[in-house]
Parts: structure tokens; sequence; C-alpha cells
């Protein structure tokens, strides 16, 4: 490993925050495959099916009582834009995932309206994942994922499933929605793993 001494100590600049490929924008753009599902606070629920298919599940109330955080993350989207310091709040998925029993590696996730992503259970944990329900001090708003997306951001934005209803643990990989369009597997930004092959 090669460490460049930078003789500074303040914020990293830009051009060190931004992966390859990718430029800056203040706009939050939205993408999302299909219409924005209705999804009825009643009966919303968040659900971890385990692969022997045990199922935990928590309720908009219950989901409301878990501690928060409120991380600042920046955002990069396959389609090259890229969005720093955006603030969020929700629940780890370390809180979520503590009372689970599993020997799966892998995560399958799915959202109310049908969209899925996979990704290694591993990137869900150890602080780099969030069930987020709030945005820049407001809920989140439904063409973003309201009421609760996933956040995922040191993965390409596609692996933050907006209106996230559940997780599947696995114990094979199994890709999700753009995976099987040819995105890639994994989608590191800072590897420029857009597509199949990179
Ligand atoms: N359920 C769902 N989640 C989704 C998508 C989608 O189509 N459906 N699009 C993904 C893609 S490709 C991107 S870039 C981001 C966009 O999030 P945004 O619309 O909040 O910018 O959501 C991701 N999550
Ligand atoms: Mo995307």
């Amino acid at each position: 490993m090669t460490v460049i001494s930078r003789g500074f100590h303040g914020r990293r600049p830009v051009d060190d925050k931004l992966p390859p490929g990718q430029y800056e924008t203040r706009d939050f753009p939205v993408l999302s495959a299909g219409p924005t599902p209705r999804i009825d606070l009643d009966t919303w629920s968040f659900d971890i099916k385990t692969e022997t298919g045990a199922t935990h599940s928590w309720s908009w109330p219950q989901l409301m009582d878990l501690p928060f955080e409120m991380p600042m993350v920046d955002l990069h989207c396959v389609t090259k834009w890229s969005k720093f310091g955006t603030h969020w709040q929700g629940v780890s998925l370390d809180v979520l995932l503590a009372d689970v029993e599993t020997t799966a590696d892998y995560a399958l996730v799915h959202a109310y309206g049908g969209y899925t992503t996979n990704l290694p259970l591993h990137d869900l944990l150890d602080g780099q994942a969030w069930i987020a329900y709030r945005y820049d001090g407001e809920a989140l708003a439904p063409q973003h994922g309201g009421p609760a997306r996933l956040l995922v951001p040191h993965l390409y934005l596609w692996k933050s499933a907006k209106w996230v209803h559940g997780i599947d643990l696995k114990v094979q990989d199994e890709p999700g929605f753009w995976e099987t369009a040819g995105y890639n597997n994994y989608g590191d930004p800072w590897r420029e793993q857009r597509y199949w092959g990179d």
C-alpha cells in the first residue's frame, strides 16, 4: 500500500471525493424503474427472512422506536452524478440484524413495487447501511423512496432500494433487477464497477 502524505488535514479536496468517471451535482435527480408505489404506513412492514425461513418483522411504529443514526454521506449514481454531504436519518442495519441468526453470506433486498437488488451481507454491516426514513430534516419524499429506503452509500445508488420492504438472506448470491440486466454484481464506485465485467 502506498501512503501519500498531503501535508493537509482539512476537508478532502473535491477530486478526492469524486470516484472515477463521476461529476458533482447539487440536484437530487429521481431515478425509478417504474411508478412510485402508494404505501400505507398502517400495513407497512420491514421483513428480514433468513435462509431457514425464519422471519423478523418490524411495523412502522416499531421501526420508529428503534435507535437511529443521522449519517452524512456522499451518493454516487451509475448514471455518473455524485452528490456530496447528504443528510439522512435511519436505523442502522446493525441494529436490525443484531438478533438475526444466519450463516448466509448474501442479501437480496426487495421493495414495494417489485424492485430487487443484491449485495453481500457483509456490506450491510459495520455502520455501512441504514433503513432511512428522513432526508435533509424531513420525512423522506415518496419519489426518493419514502416512507423508507435502504441507504448503502459506499456502493452505486441502485443498491439503495427505494420503498424497501425486506431483505432475504441467502446462502447463494442471487442477482437483482439491474444486476440481471447487466449492471455489475457489486457496484463499487471507486473501482468503477458499472457493468458486468468491469
Ligand atoms: N425500488 C426502487 N429502488 C431504486 C430504484 C428503483 O427503480 N426502484 N432505482 C435505483 C437507482 S438506479 C438509483 S440511481 C436510485 C435513485 O435514487 P433517487 O431517485 O432517490 O435519486 O434509486 C435506486 N433504488
Ligand atoms: Mo441509478
